[in-house]
């Protein structure tokens, strides 16, 4: 393998002096516990809560192992950990300072939390102890529940009282975390723990007894089950979810769908599942579920749901009334489901339930459809393959749709392995194809705008070093909401190609005030109102260029576009964190467009 340089590798930077400081420090023996969940990487933004164990991060455990990745906003510390958490299914670590920190990390712990991504959260408060909190700043940065602010939407949360204390409650956070259905955890860490001197070091347990459960497979029987009611059925379907990136998944994925003859769909809100090229697909995917995918549904006689994030609703929405086909639900979710938050959805009609994770029961039915046999007639008689979508590009002068953009990254990006990371919302599913589980990683499972900047610097994080370049397009909302997290991705030398579908709206719901305006016969031209951001317009280059990232743009024109493209993208190849900021036309895809508009209860 290539000598990396690293000079510029995260692991080459803010190397501290060595530590000759005598003495054990509660979050010395805390940061031992820490060190060994074996995790690269710790995302924070720093406080006084827990100096303690910043000061054991550096110079006990010399800021390797975890290294930490200074934010300039909390929500992108723990975007960073998510986007990373996409690529390696795995929690990264991020700290937050006290209540405040809390507070400015709530909408992406959330985000995180809709998205089944593990995060190993810590924060701190106190001192505990009123009569050791110094005056006035101790007190209103304590709080008498401060787990309380995200306990809804966290799989499990502490607030340790000692180091032994201390030690199980971090492994369990992170034992928990990465166990499916993954999600955050916190761990509290009082002040007065911290900083407390230790006599010795307290004995740490072996961290590879507390290490989370794999992924768990139905019985041999209910995988029979469920293969040979697919097998029987003459039009089978598969909803492809949550499911992993491992490329034998993929391979196990694509050979079911085979056996079976089932037609398959995929959720543009997640990450690959299926290639976009196999005749098998039965329609581009879609952030909402479009037209040619209803009428699948509507026409299949036995559903596989591969823990589908919206089975209720994607059911309804294709059947209107009773739902004719049987639906095999593969799902842990209802593992996490409480009564705070919606995120669980509406509650399908099941009619065999497989309480395992999606790549063990693919694998366990595909064990099974080999004992059972080939199908006697072939599935979906007369069905036809999709109809992708030919995009029209425009004159050279002229202005450029978001589609146009898609064509036009595509043709910068020929030849080289790319991830697209994220995609803004007014992209749709036949603009981008997918052959590789790492080709495109969803969403922000929350809806929580502002995190497409931290989930894409984490993921390029993931990807780093592996020859897969990291494109995100982002909507211009999204991008001025957390712009601050490029900062940490050019401090750090994480290369990154960020292109802004910069329409000068938060345009989404300029959709939502045309609709009003039309039902209420009032004039749909108010609808900019409270919406654009013009006068002045943003120059999003000069801002990603005050990060210290490398700016392009704006490109108004068509003609334009290639060049600059071209340009961004041997930028992006040499290394650098890129930006190019695109003026496009506003508009949406018209499936998203409807079904974004839609009246409530439709
Ligand atoms: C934190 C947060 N605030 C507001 C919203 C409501 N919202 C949904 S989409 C959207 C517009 C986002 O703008 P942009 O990223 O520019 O995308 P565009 O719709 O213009 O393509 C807004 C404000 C939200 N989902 N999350
Ligand atoms: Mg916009």
């Amino acid at each position: 393998m290539k000598q990396r340089d690293l000079a510029n590798e995260p692991q080459g930077l803010e190397r501290p002096l060595p530590s000759e400081g005598t003495g054990t420090w509660g979050s010395d023996a805390i940061a031992d516990v820490i060190r060994a969940l074996d995790i690269p990487y710790v995302a924070l933004n720093p406080g006084s809560s827990y100096r303690g164990l910043h000061d054991s991060l550096v110079n006990k455990l010399g800021n390797e192992k975890p290294q930490m990745l200074l934010c300039l906003h909390e929500e992108s510390a723990v975007a960073i950990a998510h986007g990373w958490a996409k690529v390696t299914e795995k929690p990264m670590l991020a700290i937050v300072h006290a209540n405040v920190g809390l507070m400015h990390a709530t909408m992406a712990v959330y985000n995180a939390w809709c998205d089944r991504a593990p995060l190993v959260l810590l924060g701190a408060n106190g001192p505990a102890d009123a009569a050791k909190r110094r005056p006035w700043i101790d007190w209103i940065h304590t709080t008498r529940d401060n787990a309380g602010l995200i306990r809804n939407y966290i799989k499990w949360d502490d607030q340790p009282a000692s180091i032994g204390a201390a030690h199980e409650s971090i492994l369990r956070a992170h034992k928990i975390a990465a166990t499916t259905p993954r999600g955050p955890t916190y761990v509290v860490l009082d002040v007065g723990l911290q900083e407390q001197k230790l006599d010795a070091p307290p004995p740490l347990p072996d961290a590879k007894r507390f290490l989370p459960a794999a992924p768990v497979g139905p019985t041999p029987d209910l995988a029979e089950q469920a293969a040979r009611r697919l097998l029987e059925a003459e039009r089978p379907l598969i909803l492809m979810g949550r499911v992993s990136r491992s490329e034998a998944a993929w391979a196990e994925r694509v050979k079911l769908a085979e056996a079976l003859g089932a037609v398959v769909l995929t959720d543009l809100k997640l990450a690959a599942a299926f290639p976009t090229d196999h005749p098998l697909l039965g329609a581009p995917p879609g952030t909402f579920l479009g037209g040619p995918g209803a009428e699948l549904i509507r026409q299949s006689d036995a559903i596989l749901v591969l823990d589908w994030v919206d089975t209720a609703g994607t059911l309804k929405s294709a059947f209107k009334g009773d739902v004719g086909a049987t639906v095999i639900n593969v799902s842990l979710d209802q593992h996490l489901h409480n009564g705070w938050s919606m995120d669980y959805q509406g509650l399908p009609p099941v009619d065999l339930q497989i309480m395992a994770d999606t790549d063990p029961t693919v694998s366990a039915m595909n064990t099974a459809l080999a004992k059972l046999g080939a199908r006697k007639k072939a599935a979906w008689p007369g069905r036809k393959p999709v109809v992708w979508q030919q995009v029209a590009m425009g004159d050279a002068a002229g202005p450029i749709a978001v589609p146009m953009l898609a064509v036009a990254m595509q043709k910068a990006l020929e030849g080289k392995t790319i991830a697209l990371i994220r995609h803004p919302l007014s992209w749709a599913g036949h603009l981008w194809p997918v052959k590789h589980p790492l080709d495109f990683l969803g969403s922000d499972g929350g809806g929580g705008v502002g995190s497409g900047p931290g989930t894409s610097v984490g993921a390029a994080l993931a990807v780093h070093g592996s020859g897969r370049l990291p494109v995100a397009i982002l909507g211009d909302g999204d991008f001025m909401m957390g712009s601050s997290a490029f900062w940490t991705a050019v401090h750090y030398r994480v290369p990154l190609l960020v292109v802004v579908a910069n329409n000068r709206s938060f345009y989404n719901d300029e959709l939502h005030q045309e609709r009003m305006a039309r039902e209420r016969g009032r004039p749909v031209e108010n609808k900019w109102i409270g919406q654009q951001m013009k006068d002045p317009e943003m120059d999003l280059a000069m801002i990603a260029r005050g990060l210290g990232a490398t700016g392009f743009g704006p490109v108004t024109r068509l003609g334009d576009l290639a060049g600059t493209l071209e340009k961004a993208v041997k930028a992006a190849s040499e290394g650098q964190v890129v930006v190019v900021d695109v003026r496009v036309e506003p508009g949406y895809d018209a499936a998203s467009s409807a079904a974004i508009t839609r009246a409530p209860g439709a």
